[in-house]
C-alpha cells in the first residue's frame, strides 16, 4: 500500500473534521448499529419478495422501520464497498488492484494485505467518535490489517481498525475462504499459542497443503475437483472449484497458503455464532453511553458452513440455511436492544456489501438447490456485475423514536452514510470534510423521497457505472464480459460499447438504448467523468 504525504490543505481539512464535535448532549444522541450483511441479494429476505426463504427477524426491522427500494452499495464487490462506507469515499479513486485468476484490475484484497484505509483519513467511526460515541466493529473486516507489506500475526497487529477510529475491534481479518483462519481481537489474534507461531502467505506455497488437517473428515476419502489441473486432494468437506485449493483448514480448502496458528483456528460452523455474542457484548458494555458498532456479518459468503441449528433446515440447501441463520442473528441483536430498553433510541441499519452469487469457488450446491428461490429478485446478475443485481442491495433503516414504517424509493448511496449518520449525530460538517459522501439525512430517515440525484458503482473489474432517475449508463471497457469462476458464470456487464438503459421500464436491462438516445447518453457520460475528475 502506498502511503501518501498530505500537503497542507489536506491537513488543515482533516484537523477541521476532528475538531468538528457534535453539539448534542449524550442523551439525545441515538445508538447507531450498522449490519452489513455480505452478499446479500435484493430478493433474499421475505420483506422483499422472497417466497421461499422466510426472516422473520429482518421482516419485524422493516415492519417498525423504512425499507428502501433504490439503495446501492458503491461496489459489486466487498472491499471497495466497505472501503466507501467507512470512509465517504469512492474505491476506484485509489490505485491499489489485485488479480482474481485471469481477472485484473480487481479490488479484492487478499489475507495478508496492508490497512487499505490510510490512518489520516476521515472515516465515519472517527466521525462518530468526535460526536461523543463509543464505536465498535465485529465480523469481516475485508480492508487489510497491518501496514504495507506484510500483517505481523504473531504480536501486535498495528494498522488496525483502532488506528481509524474505532474503540473496539472483533475481526475475521479477510473473508472465510482466505488464510489465516483467525480471529482477531483488538490488536491480537485470539487464542494464539506462541510456540506454534502463523505464517501466511499469497505468492508461494509455505508448509503443505493438508498440514492443518481436520480428523473429522472421512478418512482416506480423496477427491478430484480441479478439471484444469486435475489435481487430487485428500480429506476436504467442501469440493472448491476454482483456486481455493492452497491450504485445507477444517478440511475446507481456502486461498493463500497458511502454517501455524492450530490452537487459535476458527471452527467454521461458530464464526455466526462467536460474531453475534461479542456483538451482544458491545451492546452490553455501552449500553449507558451512545455507541455506534459496525457489525458485518459473514454467513452468505462461501465457504458456507451453517452451524448446527441451521444445517439442513431451510429446505433449498446450504443457501437457505445460512440466510436463516442470518436472521437469526438479526433476531438476537434485536431482542438485545429490547432487553436493554434500547430500541426506541437505537438506529438499526441493515444492508448489503453486493449481490448475490452462487457457487463461488466451492460447490456447495447452492444454485442446483434453489428450487425456485431468486437471490436478485426482479434484477439482472448479481454480486461482481455492473448490472443492477450487483451493487442494488436490501436497505432498512429502524428508528422507532423518529421514523415511521414504510417504504422509499429515494435513491440512496452507502458512500453517503458517514456524511448522513454524522449529521444525525450532530456533527454537521462531515460531508465538507470527504469526497464523496453527503448528507442525505431527510430521504434517510424517510421525510423527503428526494435522494441522491445519481449513485456510481464499480464492478469486479473495476468498471463504472451511474444511475440518474430513470437511466443507467455503463461504461464501455476491454475487459473481459463473464467472471468464468462462478458457477453459473456472471456477466460483470463488461461491453465494449457504451450501454444505456431505462431501469424503470426494463428493470432487467435488456435493451441497450444507447444508440437511440444520443443526448441521454452524453448527459450521464459528462457527469461520470465529472464524477470521475473530481479532486
Ligand atoms: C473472489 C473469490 C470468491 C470470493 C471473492 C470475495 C476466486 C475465484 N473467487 O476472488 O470466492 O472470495 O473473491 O468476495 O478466487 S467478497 O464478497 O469478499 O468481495
Ligand atoms: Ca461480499
Amino acid at each position: 500500500m502506498k502511503r501518501r504525504f498530505f500537503n497542507i490543505s489536506t491537513l488543515a481539512l482533516i484537523l477541521a473534521f476532528v475538531s468538528c464535535k457534535s453539539k448534542k448532549p449524550h442523551s439525545e444522541l441515538p445508538n447507531i448499529v450498522v449490519v452489513y450483511v455480505d452478499d446479500l441479494g435484493y430478493g433474499d429476505l421475505s420483506c422483499y419478495g422472497a417466497m421461499h426463504v422466510k426472516t422473520p427477524h429482518v421482516d419485524r426491522l422493516a415492519e417498525e422501520g423504512m425499507l428502501f427500494t433504490h439503495a446501492y452499495a458503491t461496489a459489486a464487490i466487498c472491499t471497495p464497498s466497505r472501503y466507501s462506507f467507512l470512509t465517504g469515499k469512492y474505491h476506484w479513486r485509489n490505485t491499489t488492484t489485485w488479480s482474481v485468476g485471469k481477472i485484473k484490475g480487481v479490488s479484492i484484497a487478499p489475507g495478508n494485505a496492508g490497512l487499505t484505509i490510510d490512518t489520516a483519513q476521515p472515516t465515519i467511526a472517527k466521525a462518530l467518535k468526535q460526536a461523543g460515541y463509543a464505536t465498535g466493529v465485529v465480523g469481516k473486516w475485508h480492508l487489510g490489517l497491518g501496514p504495507a507489506g506484510g500483517t505481523n500475526w504473531n504480536g501486535e497487529i498495528t494498522f488496525s481498525p483502532l488506528d481509524i477510529g474505532f474503540d473496539y475491534s472483533f475481526l475475521m481479518p479477510a473473508t472465510a475462504d482466505r488464510v489465516p483462519c483467525v480471529f482477531v481481537e483488538n490488536h491480537r489474534v485470539v487464542g494464539l499459542d506462541p510456540t506454534d507461531p502463523i505464517e501466511v502467505s499469497y505468492d508461494k506455497p509455505i508448509g503443505d497443503i493438508s498440514s492443518i488437517y481436520n480428523p473429522d473428515v472421512t478418512p482416506g476419502e480423496i477427491v478430484s475437483y480441479d478439471t484444469n489441473t486435475k489435481k487430487q486432494y485428500p480429506n476436504v468437506k467442501m469440493r472448491p472449484s476454482f483456486g481455493h485449493d492452497q491450504t485445507i483448514i477444517n478440511g475446507i480448502p481456502r486461498i493463500g497458503y497458511m502454517t501455524g496458528g492450530k490452537a487459535a483456528l476458527w471452527k467454521d460452523d461458530e464464526i455466526a455464532e462467536t460474531f453475534a455474542q461479542k456483538a451482544l457484548d458491545f451492546l452490553d458494555r455501552n449500553k449507558d453511553n451512545p455507541f455506534f458498532l459496525y457489525f458485518a456479518t459473514h454467513d452468505l459468503h462461501v465457504p458456507r458452513v451453517p452451524g448446527k441449528a441451521f444445517a439442513g433446515k431451510s429446505g433449498i440447501g446450504v443457501y437457505g440455511d445460512v440466510i436463516m441463520q442470518m436472521d437469526w442473528t438479526v433476531g438476537q441483536l434485536l431482542n438485545k436492544l429490547d432487553e436493554l430498553g434500547l430500541r426506541e433510541k437505537t438506529i438499526v441499519i441493515l444492508t448489503s456489501d453486493n449481490g448475490p452469487v452462487m457457487d463461488d469457488g466451492y460447490r456447495d450446491g447452492s444454485y442446483d438447490n434453489l428450487n425456485g428461490h431468486n437471490p436478485s429478485g426482479n434484477l439482472r446478475e448479481g454480486k461482481y456485475s455492473a448490472y443492477e443485481g450487483g451493487a442494488r442491495v436490501p436497505f432498512i433503516i429502524r428508528w422507532p423514536a423518529k421514523i415511521k414504517p414504510g417504504k422509499s424509493d429515494a435513491l440512496f448511496s452507502q458512500v453517503d452514510l458517514l456524511a448522513t449518520l454524522a449529521s444525525i449525530a450532530g456533527n454537521k460538517d462531515a460531508d465538507k470534510q470527504t469526497t464523496d459522501s453527503r448528507d442525505y439525512h431527510p430521504a434517510l430517515l424517510g421525510k423527503s423521497n428526494k435522494g441522491r440525484e445519481y449513485v456510481v458503482q464499480q464492478n469486479m473489474s473495476s468498471t463504472l457505472s451511474i444511475v440518474k432517475g430513470d437511466w443507467k449508463y455503463i461504461e464501455p471497457t476491454d475487459k473481459p464480459q463473464f467472471n468464468l469462476y462462478t458457477y453459473p458464470k456472471t456477466d460483470m456487464g463488461n461491453n465494449k460499447q457504451p450501454q444505456l438503459f431505462n431501469i424503470a421500464e426494463d428493470p432487467r436491462e435488456k435493451e441497450n438504448l444507447a444508440e437511440k438516445y444520443p443526448d441521454k447518453l452524453k448527459e450521464l457520460k459528462t457527469l461520470l467523468t465529472e464524477i470521475k475528475n473530481k479532486k
